[in-house]
């Protein structure tokens, strides 16, 4: 840890000292406090207001019981959460993420990302994150209703449309937002926008399926532009994941030209030479919820792998551009190095925090354009705050009128996160410190002139 600054250094090691255990809070907390170092000795008025210890310290964190009954009438526990994180510049925002591995520590990380994402996004939101350690894989659909609707049973007092809208993540996509809120809205029997991502026919915004996925691909094609003169014509593509991220993100690649040769589950990783074909990737993943070895049966230039611990998987291959989609701490110092051996000049984030913190280092220094995903993949975000702008206008915008927009905000936070990188005097790709000093500047400054809290 190379801290420079002796206030930035104390709230760290404050963190360290409350939060021991918490590797993956701890993670995204150095990151960003290591780029805030810049804008700290720039303006006193932080460390007199001690605006770090509060901008890292949730504003409240809920945890309750979720208790529901599966399909053999047995009871079943899990945990819920909701990290309300900062409301300086709006209602807390940000998804909900349904995975065994969820607990406080990965819940404060996304948390505490989703601050200065949903800043970037120059829309009035705050960050929040919220979910539970339920494992909806194997799970039937009726299970997975009566689960969510037992998780909104508690969740629903401490949110609300002008409050606290939260939205999908990993293992919530539409289905379960719809469950969760059709128990929203019989519980307060009111009809708000209070969670995005909803259905067409009650209240959800064209594109927010895609918009995670297309953001990346916007912000890339962007990054690509200004910093290489360059595009994604022609280009080979490695995407981990095969979510709604990983999909999208297939996708728009392709249609701005590229081929895009891998995908991946948490079993194992596709290499497909051909390019992904991605009518099946959705047929498989979407509508059968099935996993990717059923991709590789039905494609004959398919080749499916079984993950083994050690291996670089979908970052292994020749490619131009690597687009991680599936989860935290999936691309190491190794794979970056792999990837800059094979010539790599982009890796733009789709997931949260992919990469661990050396291997970003190593791609910065490499003069690699590296997104951070706080950055690359906020168009998710941002379009959920087009969401909320339709239901309070109780009007639907088009899908050219809402990808237009999530366009023009992706290309907005690529040049942000540029300009001040370098205002900064950082080198112009450390698109890394530029986004965390871009997206903090107006929370301080919210935070500055609400007073103390
Ligand atoms: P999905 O649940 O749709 O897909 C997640 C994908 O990642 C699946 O392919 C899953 O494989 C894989 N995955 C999940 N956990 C692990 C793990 N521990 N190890 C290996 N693979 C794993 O989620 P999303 O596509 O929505 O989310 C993907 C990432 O994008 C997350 O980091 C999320 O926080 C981030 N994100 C999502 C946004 C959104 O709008 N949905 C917005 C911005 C960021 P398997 O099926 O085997 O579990
Ligand atoms: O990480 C994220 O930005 C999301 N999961 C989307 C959050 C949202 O409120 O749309």
């Amino acid at each position: 840890m190379a801290f420079k600054n002796a206030y930035v250094k104390s709230v760290y090691e404050d963190l360290v000292k409350k939060n021991e255990g918490q590797k993956e809070f701890l993670q995204a907390a150095q990151e960003i406090l290591e780029s805030l170092e810049l804008i700290v000795e720039k303006r006193p008025e932080i460390e007199r207001e001690h605006i770090l210890e509060r901008f890292v310290e949730p504003e409240r964190l809920i945890q309750f019981r979720v208790a529901w009954l599966d399909d053999n009438n047995v009871v079943r526990v899990n945990r819920g959460y909701r990290v309300q994180y900062n409301s300086a510049i709006g209602p807390y925002k940000g998804g909900l993420r349904f995975h065994p591995s969820v607990n406080q520590s990965i819940l404060k990380f996304l948390g505490l990302e989703q601050v200065l994402k949903n800043s970037l996004t120059t829309l009035p939101m705050g960050g929040g994150k919220g979910g539970s350690d339920f494992d909806p894989k194997g799970k039937s659909d009726k299970e997975v209703m009566r689960f969510c609707q037992a998780f909104m049973t508690e969740l629903y007092r401490h949110i609300g449309a002008d409050t606290d809208v939260p939205a999908g993540d990993i293992g919530v996509g539409g289905r379960e937002v719809a469950y969760m809120f059709g128990q929203y809205k019989r519980l307060r029997n009111e009809f708000t926008g209070v969670l995005t991502g909803k259905g067409l026919s009650f209240g959800g915004s064209l594109a927010r399926t895609q918009a995670t996925g297309y953001g990346l691909c916007y912000f890339t094609q962007e990054a690509l532009k200004t910093l290489k003169n360059d595009s994604f014509k022609g280009k080979t593509v490695a995407v981990s994941g095969a979510g709604n991220v990983a999909t999208y993100a297939i996708e728009k690649a392709q249609s701005l030209g590229a081929k895009v040769v891998t995908c991946s589950d948490s079993n194992g990783w596709i290499y497909d030479p051909e390019g992904i074909d991605v009518a099946l990737l959705k047929e498989v993943k979407e509508v059968k919820r099935a996993r990717l070895t059923e991709y590789a049966a039905a494609r004959k230039s398919a080749q499916y792998f079984e993950k083994k611990n050690g291996e670089h998987g979908v970052w292994q291959y020749k490619v131009d551009i690597a687009l991680p989609c599936a989860t935290q701490n999936e691309l190491n110092l190794e794979d970056a190095k792999m990837l800059v051996k094979n010539g790599v000049i982009a890796v733009c984030e789709g997931a949260n925090m992919p990469t661990e913190l050396e291997a970003a280092h190593y791609l910065i220094d490499n003069g690699i354009i590296y997104g951070p995903g706080k950055a690359s993949n906020a168009g998710g975000v941002a379009t959920s705050g087009l969401e909320m702008c339709q239901n309070s206008a109780r009007l639907s915008w088009t899908f050219e009128e809402v990808d237009s927009k999530l366009e023009a905000i992706m290309k907005n936070i690529f040049h942000n996160a540029h300009n001040t990188a370098v205002k900064y005097g950082v080198r112009e790709n450390d698109l890394l410190t530029g986004a965390n000093i871009a997206g903090f500047e107006k929370v301080c400054d919210a935070m500055l002139a609400q007073g103390v809290f």
